[in-house]
């Protein structure tokens, strides 16, 4: 279906010009409810402030009707029902399924999948339990002290980002991750590790994909190579570097004893688990099936840390811990299934989504989180809204008739405030923002949070507002500039204002807020895609890219291609490239 048809549409055409003699600063004037009005609370953990956008009341009641209009609440319906929405794959979307705390079934072609969810769950609990009670021991009998999680893109950003998000929750155990096939990626990474108390998880949902198979390997012959012998056995020549990479690690080991038997058995088995949907690579690779936590083709990549993806950081927090970051994503999920689409969070940040991207032009959005262990929260909403929405064609193969997916960055506040947000406030382009902050830190100290949170606030407050020239003059001549000074520099005084944001306010950043902030947004996304008319869940682009560094390989290391089998730029890099 076109929206640009849609009379809604059009109406939002005639609306978006109206704006422009209207100022946010004017509206929140008059409107003394704008915030009661403009904002929507789940509990009293967890609210989204939108009233710092640029709508007012009929804006919003157009964007609801195009909503409407849209295939928006059939499509979300057919998602939670398991039916195969992703159609260049033939696949289900049921990351939800992952998450359902509920009794309710979640079928796909007729089949329940949550005992097989469940299954999964227990598994990882029993895993998790054992590794974090030091029950699980490596093969020199130690407990294990630290966990490499080696994967890339849906298989590494979540978990490292959610990690570091609820470093108050961790245990004793270290998590680390690495995905780059960069070599010093891992090399940084196990410089300062001990094979003997390392557990290696090599998670990868196709275990295909070159850059986890080359580190996994990279990082068997490690362990391989480093790891001392078992007290009692006759040594192999423990030490560092002291003994040569056995054939296995070249080749994979043959056979492997059952997990956690604790007799004699291939380090391998001791140290590498994997978590895959494909048994047969896992097999090929040498880690026993035993060892191996299974997950299904219904469970995107970017959408995985919910399955046993999760499983770093399942380990990391605890499995009770896990489970609560599943809960708060449930209560995402029954809003999002719910609630009324004027009374949705997902739906009401979708929307403002697509007014800021066909009606504005706007090419970014910053996500801009107050709470300095979201770092790595920017980053995974690259992945999750830039994989889903870079689509340049609507479901049904037809070119899409608006712009579709914004750029997403950001970086925690308040560091960004001392780079980036310079052009946010006076330069030439939109970009809305969300900014993210909670109530309370884990760990006030000398009320720096107090000093975070008014910045936060500061900023929002100084993007819709702005600052005209009237008031940045009165302010120059209050410093006591002079008449012809304060003429040249007014100009660059002045803010525009005017710029939108939405602030999304937490209590406390704890596994259930972080559940519902990325549920949040995996919603978000999905009501973007939905109005949008294209399919999220595919990944063509990442597919080429796996593709095209197969092809160049060979030609970096092996033989020179045939001359004029390149581009000259592409065949003038390969040469210097050789040469070195
Ligand atoms: C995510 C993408 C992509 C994928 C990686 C890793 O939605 O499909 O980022 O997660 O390419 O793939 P594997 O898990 O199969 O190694």
């Amino acid at each position: 279906m076109d929206l640009t048809r849609t009379p809604a549409w059009t109406a939002l055409k005639t609306e978006r010009k109206a704006w422009n003699a209207l100022h946010l600063r004017d509206l929140f004037k008059k409107d003394k409810q704008r915030f009661e009005r403009f904002s929507l609370a789940l509990d009293d953990e967890f609210l989204l402030d939108y009233s710092k956008n640029l709508i007012r009341p009929q804006t919003l009641r157009l964007l609801l009707k195009l909503a409407k209009e849209s295939a928006l609440v059939p499509l979300r319906d057919a998602m939670f029902a398991g039916e195969r929405i992703n159609l260049t794959e033939g696949r289900a979307v049921l990351h939800t399924a992952l998450r359902n705390r509920s009794e309710r079934p979640v079928e796909v072609d007729g089949r329940d999948v949550m005992p097989d969810v469940r299954e999964m769950l227990a598994r990882m609990r029993a895993f998790a339990d054992r590794v974090r009670t030091g029950k699980w021991k490596g093969y020199s009998g130690k407990p294990i002290t630290d966990v490499v999680n080696i994967g890339i893109g849906g298989s590494d950003l979540g978990p490292a980002m959610a990690c570091l998000a609820l470093k108050p929750y961790g245990g004793n155990l270290r998590a680390h991750f690495v995905s780059n096939v960069d070599p010093s990626h891992l090399y940084d990474t196990l410089e300062d590790l001990d094979p003997a108390t390392t557990l290696f998880i090599v998670a990868s949902k196709t275990f295909t994909t070159q850059e986890t198979l080359l580190n996994a390997q990279a990082a068997r012959a490690w362990l391989l190579s480093n790891l001392p012998s078992p007290p009692g056995t006759s040594p192999k020549g423990a030490g560092r570097d002291e003994v040569a990479v056995p054939s296995e690690a070249r080749d994979g080991p043959k056979v492997h004893r059952r997990a956690g038997d604790e007799g004699a058995t291939h380090p391998v088995a001791k140290h590498f688990v994997a978590v895959s949907t494909n048994e047969a690579a896992v097999r090929a690779f040498g880690i026993d099936p035993a060892n191996m936590f299974g997950f299904w083709d219904w469970v995107g990549g970017r959408y995985s840390l919910w399955s046993a993806i999760g499983l770093p950081i399942a380990l990391y927090i605890g499995m009770d811990a896990f489970e609560e970051m599943l809960e708060g994503a449930f209560d995402l999920d029954e809003h999002f299934r719910t609630a009324p689409l004027e009374a949705n969070m997902p739906v009401l940040l979708g929307l403002l989504g697509l007014w800021y991207n066909n009606f504005w032009d706007s090419q970014a959005y910053a996500v801009l989180p107050y709470e300095q262990r979201l770092a790595r929260f920017p980053a995974y909403l690259q992945q999750l809204d830039m994989e889903s929405s870079g689509k340049g064609v609507q479901r049904d193969g037809k070119p899409v008739k608006a712009s579709t997916g914004p750029i997403v960055f950001g970086e925690p506040g308040s560091n960004g405030q001392h780079a980036f947000y310079q052009l946010i406030h006076q330069g030439a382009k939109l970009i809305p923002c969300d900014f993210l902050a909670g109530r309370e830190s884990h760990n006030d100290v000398n009320g720096q949070h107090a000093v975070l949170l008014s910045n936060f606030l500061a900023q929002t407050e100084a993007l819709m507002r702005g600052k005209t020239a009237v008031e940045a003059e009165a302010e120059l001549v209050r410093a006591g500039m002079a008449r012809r000074e304060l003429k040249a520099l007014l100009p660059h005084k002045v803010f525009p204002g005017n710029r939108p944001s939405n602030s999304i306010l937490y209590r406390k950043l704890t596994p259930r807020t972080l559940g519902r902030l990325i549920a949040l947004y995996e919603h978000k996304v999905f009501v973007q895609a939905a109005l949008w008319n294209i399919n999220a869940y595919d990944q063509w682009g990442v597919e080429l890219g796996k593709q095209l560094a197969q092809v160049l390989l060979p030609e970096l290391t092996g033989a020179p291609a045939k001359v004029g089998s390149h581009d000259a730029s592409t065949e003038g890099l390969i040469a210097r490239l050789r040469a070195a």
